[in-house]
């Protein structure tokens, strides 16, 4: 019986040991982006804001980004840029840029590339995310609440 967990340690340390070379860094620990506010009425586009809540630099290019749960064939690239500990970035939403656009009752997901893992996601309803106004987490890593003005690029609201 004493088998069982030991073989699913080694099982995880297998996988573990797969993330190694240039995307260690990436694959170790959390994620460390969250979404921090959506404008699924933005004007004159939507937009998503996201936050890099680490203690270490991200680069945009490890993460994709989609508006439907686990369709990763569709996922595009979330940006290329870098982003230091606490710094923001607005991805502007179109079908120029990932091929959709927000809806009033729609979602948002967000997945690391290497490996297809959750980082993020939110899903909004109708009227959630009004015209000059947003969905956004109470004061950056809060529940997400409607908020009459937006703040784009800015830290949200508790
Ligand atoms: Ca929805
Ligand atoms: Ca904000």
């Amino acid at each position: 019986m004493r088998s069982l967990p030991i073989r699913a340690l080694a099982t995880a340390m297998s996988g573990a040991a797969a993330c190694t070379g240039a995307n260690a860094g990436a694959m170790s620990g959390e994620p460390g982006l969250l979404i921090t506010e959506i404008a699924a009425a933005g004007t004159p586009h939507d937009w998503v804001e996201v936050k890099n809540i680490s203690e270490r630099w991200l680069d945009l290019v490890d993460f994709v980004v989609v508006d439907a749960r686990d369709d990763l064939d569709r996922a595009r690239p979330l940006g290329a840029v870098k982003l230091a500990p606490g710094e923001r970035y607005i991805r502007v939403l179109t079908d120029a840029t990932v091929g959709f656009r927000l809806a009033g009752d729609e979602e948002l997901w967000i997945y690391r590339a290497a490996d297809g893992a959750l980082v993020d996601g939110v899903d909004w309803d109708q009227g959630a995310s009004p015209p000059g106004g947003s969905y956004a987490r109470r004061g950056d890593t809060g529940m997400f609440v409607t908020v009459a003005r937006d703040t784009r690029g800015r830290a949200n609201p508790e």
